[in-house]
């Protein structure tokens, strides 16, 4: 077995002991890296004056790490720049608020030129590497000019916009040529997949696409798949029956005092659509009086990435939007949105999604989206919730039992509440079974054997992918 080297923008093993509260992601790469004796590299979430490509190295858990720090010119124009201002929004659509400065994409470069310098002198001839999101594209590339012959693979966590999206990008084809460096390319969904494929064709008459989805640049092959990432579905059913998790859920129907709770956890992103949200939300309470005093909804919505302008006006657009709703609607012993900025133990997590009768899951445009997936892991067999899920999330393209919805239709969202309040408990189970039987089958696990089977032999993936 070879080893693994896994790049990351930050790295973060999973400790090995109550794997439920941790991330699925972090669990399985870890996983990985201790079976193969392998090492996660990526920033140690550091800032520093300058760069000074020092390593730093640990081990938590049987998980080598190596990190490297940032300067503070590094973080603003790679990362909070051209990866978190110009990639992120525009890879989810939204090219009104995606910001093109030559200065960002010049530090994403010189950035990854310089991950690719300080990770190059650790890297053994047997090893594979597996490259991970949007931070890192050209990380392939620059290691393959310092002469790197290994087998490298990278996966995509987040959509790939369609191709004349993608066109506003200044130097995109730089981007795409930059992809072509790795051995095999992963992304969440077919969906994603095809928008690489049409531009690769429409933008690039050097590259041959085979049948089988192979690409050809001269005599090298590149391998393109769709891998939907899962979570540790078994860690995550086992955290729902922890004692937090318990208290959890029995506080949740306590406080509920028999109304019907729907719940949305989301980083606090305007990729996840929770001003959608919230107006489907109103909808569904101004169109159907008797509602009222009879639901709430309480959203969980982390703050992220403060330091960039657009999330700092979402985070207000929504504290005027619930804030309005509530003041529409409350009444003395009743709100009928519980909104919290704050993040919430995993365990206690999976309390809460297993209390709640409707999880409503509506991103604008998400690569997977593991909430949906968690929400459906957490729930009681017998008398299961309803999951609510946008048909833009990568999700979807594997979860037709849930009721997908179009999260942009305030109409569409308030009639899938009302149908999943009204629906029997037969329906519901059934709907869950099958649901369930994808994220137990399709798990975290599953998802990186899919990708690395395919890394490992060059040939194709020796799960059904
Ligand atoms: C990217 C892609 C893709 C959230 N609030 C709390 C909390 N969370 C956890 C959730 C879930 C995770 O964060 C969020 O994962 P998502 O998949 O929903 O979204 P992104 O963060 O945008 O992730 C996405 C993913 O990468 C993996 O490839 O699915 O499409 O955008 O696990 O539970 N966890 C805890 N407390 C919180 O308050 N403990």
């Amino acid at each position: 077995m070879s080893r693994l080297i896994v790049i990351s923008n930050r790295v973060q093993p999973a400790n090995g002991e109550g794997a439920g509260n941790q991330g699925g992601l972090a669990v399985a790469l870890s996983a990985a890296l201790r079976e193969s004796n392998g090492i996660w590299f990526g920033w140690s979430g550091e800032e520093i004056e300058t760069f000074t490509g020092q390593l730093n190295f640990q081990r938590h858990d049987g998980v080598a790490t190596a990190t490297v720090d940032l300067g503070a010119q590094d973080i603003e124009e790679y990362y909070n720049g051209f990866a978190n201002r110009t990639l992120w929004p525009l890879f989810h659509y939204r090219i009104d608020v995606a910001e093109f400065e030559r200065g960002f994409a010049g530090g994403y470069d010189r950035v990854n030129a310089r991950f690719a310098e300080t990770v190059h002198p650790l890297i053994e001839p047997d090893d594979l590497i597996w490259v991970h999101d949007y931070h890192m594209i050209p990380l392939g590339a620059e290691l393959r000019a310092r002469g790197v012959r290994n087998r490298i693979g990278f996966f995509l966590h987040i959509p790939w916009p369609p191709m004349r999206l993608l066109a506003a990008l200044p130097n995109h084809r730089q981007l795409v040529q930059a992809m072509l460096a790795y051995d095999v390319i992963g992304f969440q969904t077919r969906d994603w997949l095809d928008s690489f494929l049409d531009y690769v064709r429409a933008e690039m008459p050097d590259v041959r696409i085979e049948a089988d989805g192979s690409l050809f640049v001269g005599e090298r092959a590149i391998r393109v798949i769709a891998c939907p990432i899962g979570i540790d579905t078994a860690a995550f059913r086992a955290s729902a029956r922890e004692p937090e998790a318990v208290t959890a859920f029995e506080r949740m129907r306590a406080s509920a005092n028999g109304r019907d709770l729907i719940v949305g956890v989301d980083r606090l992103d305007y990729s996840k659509g929770l001003q959608e949200r919230f107006l489907g939300y109103e909808r569904f309470l101004s169109s159907r009086p008797q509602a009222l005093g009879r639901v709430f909804l309480l959203q969980i919505a982390p703050p992220s990435r403060e330091d960039v302008q657009s999330y700092r006006e979402i985070r207000s657009a929504l504290d005027g939007l619930s804030g309005r709703i509530n003041g529409e609607f409350a009444d003395v012993e009743w709100v009928p949105i519980r909104y919290v900025n704050r993040g919430y133990p995993r365990d206690r997590l999976a309390g809460i999604y297993r209390a709640a009768r409707v999880g409503l899951v509506t991103p604008l445009r998400d690569g997977m989206n593991l909430v949906a997936k968690e929400y459906v892991a957490a729930q009681d067999e017998d008398d299961p919730g309803v999951l609510i899920l946008s048909r833009f999330a990568g999700a979807a393209e594997q979860m037709g039992e849930a009721l997908l919805v179009n999260p942009h239709s305030a109409e569409e969202i308030a009639d899938a509440i009302s149908q999943a309040l009204a629906m029997t408990r037969a329906e519901r189970q059934r709907r869950w079974r099958a649901l369930m039987d994808g994220v137990e089958e399709r798990d975290v696990l599953w998802w990186q054997r899919c990708f690395l089977s395919v890394l490992a032999s060059g040939g194709k993936a020796t799960v059904d992918a």
